[in-house]
């Protein structure tokens, strides 16, 4: 085990071993040495207790469990009256069908965002299985008409194997058991799947079918570019699988401003267009920056609902702190169905509150039939949980009405403010958000998501932390080194933006610096691997991730599954005198109290003393500070 965990080591692999190799590495010499699940979980326990990898203990952290509502019988909102649950209309009527009821019913259809988008665009994504399944048992049985949960996809993938050490799919596995009567739901990057660059059509095909396999129920699909054509194959495979795929229109700019000739509402139309000739039974209206104002959302919704037979799903941000009108604008133009979060997880980067929405149509022909006390009921579970993620907070405490002038989406806002602090650019934040809208109009004013919007973000950073003024980089663009996301972008990796390239900026780059895209495609072995069965969710983590896979791989081996730790314990260890339980599977329960933690010894080394299940053990740590 010891020398296959030494052969898959990134560093080896890549040359990078010197005669520091071991050292530099531990977690290898931890893999040989330690034994049994209880060990390596110990292990990892005391060296998060040494180390505080996550800084110290935030205050009042307290255990988010105790303050979950008891279901004490199903549901208590009225639900959609004729069926038990989404999931089961879904799949009573199928697919068309079910799209079909949405357009039809006359209460307001809502998501629920908390285990996706929520915490991506409040806390860095960081909230952990542990958390998210703890909440979904209880809400299953407490929400029961909510129109779906968005569980899945987005940034989720790739912030679970590369920082929580967990496998994405088993997440998925796990809130599917959570929450077998309503709908999940994802968020697919097109062409990107859940990455940031454009993978082979058999990819994304494989992708939807794992997803589909393992849950998922509908499939929100986007193009960064609104590109229906990058659309058509996820949607397809969505179809085929017989679920729900949404259809997506990326908002961005001000579709009511006179001045506005690219994201007009004609681009919107035809893109609809395009995406229900694809086979999407919903349309979505995804307003990641939150733009989206109440005038302009009247005009559209009306428009996509009179020329088309779908139902219209609008998702917005809260960032400027006015899009619940906008919702209004939206339900009185009799859209089918909308986003929100439980309220502690809501506002600012992240969605508008679900009380705040149920609240406004409650005694109307819209009530979304939720029950506001019941979604009230919810809010102390996730405070408690949000303030253990204290250290991912974005630090954005107030809306910001700049973001109509930057156009960040929420969930990069937020992320951005803390790359900028990482690069010690914290407190010119206000410059970079400058840039960021200069970028923009550089590289052909693409919509900004993921992946377009880390390219300009890329475009922003470096200017910022290299000091160099974006004329002069229009003026003499071969004199740059840019990012390769940028240069990648301008390839044409992910599609064109729908205004047109920006010339001659491009060509310019183009011919200093090439135009063959940079980044590895699939051989024909690992392509082989994703398309088979068995181990088709690692070739798939392997392929989209490698470097964060082969990690979560070498941090099982050599402690464990950490996910069954409680969140307090994982993120900031324990303190002396404090006992966690730990539920190990099967029946197995681990009661761990830490008695002491030794001084370092001449080595370097603390012995962290534990009583476990009554049972004294040592585990040695090299103090890392
Ligand atoms: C993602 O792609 O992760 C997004 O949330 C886009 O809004
Ligand atoms: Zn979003």
């Amino acid at each position: 085990a010891f020398l296959a965990a030494v052969l898959s080591e990134p560093d080896f692999l890549e040359g990078r071993a010197t005669t520091a190799f071991i050292d530099e590495h531990p977690a290898l010499v931890r893999t040989a040495a330690s034994g049994d699940r209880t060990s390596r979980l110990l292990e990892f326990l005391g060296w998060v207790t040494v180390n505080h990898p996550n800084g110290a203990r935030p205050a009042g952290v307290t255990d988010p469990v105790p303050k979950l509502p008891v279901v004490t019988s199903r549901g208590t909102d009225a639900g959609p009256a004729e069926d038990a649950g989404s999931r089961v209309l879904l799949d009573r009527l199928g697919p068309d069908a079910f799209a079909a009821h949405l357009r039809e019913r006359q209460s307001l259809a809502v998501t629920d965002t908390t285990y996706r988008d929520a915490h991506q665009s409040l806390l860095a994504t960081r909230v952990r299985t542990f958390d998210l399944v703890t909440a979904a048992r209880v809400q299953a049985g407490l929400l029961p008409g909510l129109f779906s949960h968005e569980v899945w996809g987005g940034a989720t993938y790739d912030v679970a194997l590369r920082f929580l050490h967990e496998d994405p799919w088993e997440r998925l596995r796990q809130l599917r058991q959570a929450s077998p009567d309503i709908c999940l739901q994802m968020l697919l990057r097109g062409q990107n799947t859940v990455g940031y660059g454009t993978y082979p059509t058999p990819v994304v095909e494989a992708f939807v079918d794992e997803a589909v396999a393992s849950g998922i129920d509908i499939f929100r699909v986007f193009d960064a570019l609104n590109d229906a054509d990058r659309m058509a194959p996820a949607i397809a495979a969505v179809v085929a699988a017989g679920r729900v795929a949404e259809g997506t229109l990326c908002y961005t700019g001000d579709m009511l401003d006179p001045a506005e000739t690219t994201y007009d509402l004609d681009h919107y139309l035809g893109v609809a267009d395009k995406l229900t000739v694809a086979g999407a039974q919903v349309l979505c209206v995804k307003d990641m920056a939150g733009l989206l104002r109440p005038p302009a959302a009247q005009v559209l919704v009306e428009a996509l609902r009179e020329r088309f037979a779908a139902p219209v799903h609008l998702h917005t941000h809260d960032t400027a702190g006015g899009q619940l009108a906008t919702y209004l604008a939206a339900i009185d133009a009799g859209v089918d169905a909308v986003d929100g979060a439980i309220a502690s997880m809501a506002g600012g980067t992240s969605q508008p509150s679900l009380a705040g929405i149920v609240a406004a149509t409650d005694h109307t022909r819209r009530a979304t039939g939720l029950d506001l006390a019941t979604v009230g009921a919810l809010e102390p579970y996730w405070e408690a949980v949000r303030a253990l993620y204290a250290p991912f907070e974005a630090g954005l405490v107030a809306p910001t009405g700049r973001v109509y002038t930057h156009e960040i989406p929420g969930g990069q806002l937020s992320n951005l403010r803390q790359q900028a602090a990482a690069m010690g650019l914290a407190d010119r934040f206000e410059e970079i958000e400058e840039l960021y809208a200069r970028c923009s109009r550089l590289l052909g004013r693409p919509i900004k998501v993921t992946p377009t919007s880390k390219v300009v973000g890329d475009l922003a950073l470096y200017l910022a932390s290299a000091n160099i003024d974006p004329d002069l980089l229009q003026d003499q663009p071969e004199r740059f080194d840019l990012p390769e996301s940028v240069l990648n972008y301008l390839r044409g990796d992910l599609g064109e933006p729908p205004g047109g390239w920006p010339e001659p900026f491009r060509s310019r780059v183009l011919d200093a610096h090439g135009r063959s895209v940079t980044g590895q495609q699939p051989d024909a072995d690992v392509l082989r691997k994703v398309k088979a069965g068995s181990e088709r969710q690692s070739a798939l983590s392997h392929l989209l991730f490698p470097g964060p896979a082969t990690e979560y791989v070498r941090h099982l081996e050599a402690y464990g599954d950490v996910s069954v730790l409680p969140t307090a314990a994982f993120l900031y260890g324990l303190e002396v005198g404090e006992e966690v339980g730990v539920d190990l599977g099967a029946g197995v329960r681990l009661y761990v109290e830490l008695e002491a933690v030794t001084s370092a010894d001449e080595r370097g080394i603390r012995t962290v003393v534990l009583r476990v299940n009554g049972q004294t053990r040592f585990v040695e740590v090299l103090d890392e500070a």
